[in-house]
């Protein structure tokens, strides 16, 4: 927060299970529109500024380098889709990542 535009991109991950909804999330901040998706094979990446805050997010699918994109980045953004029935898969992703996060060597 508080960047301006000669500073450098802050560096965020977004994560969410399969269908979560995070391509829809990325191209409606980025584009301020809906846009029909199709299952993301790797990553999207793309440069959002944000009231003068300039953010480079990465939609990633998972499982794909998904510690090492941990590490590479200073921000996550969890997407959950809230009218799934079944959370396992989601809470299983997130388990997964706070222990990444919570690591000894992230300490
Ligand atoms: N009803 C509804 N559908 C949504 C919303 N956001 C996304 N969708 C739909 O959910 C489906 C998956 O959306 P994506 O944005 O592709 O999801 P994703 O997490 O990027 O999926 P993967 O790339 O396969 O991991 C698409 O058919 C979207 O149109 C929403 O807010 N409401
Ligand atoms: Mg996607």
């Amino acid at each position: 927060m508080g960047q301006t535009c000669s500073t450098p991109a802050l560096k965020i991950l977004m994560i969410g299970t399969e269908m979560a909804g995070k391509t829809s999330i990325l191209y409606r901040i980025k584009l301020d529109k809906e846009i029909q998706t199709i299952p993301t094979v790797g990553f999207n990446q793309e440069e959002i500024m944000i009231r003068g805050g300039k953010y480079f997010v990465t939609d990633l699918s998972v499982p794909n380098y998904f510690q090492q994109m941990l590490e590479e980045n200073k921000g996550v953004i969890f997407v959950i889709d809230s009218s799934q029935e079944d959370m396992h898969e989601s809470l299983e992703l997130f388990t997964n990542m706070m222990h990444i996060l919570w690591s000894p060597s992230q300490l």
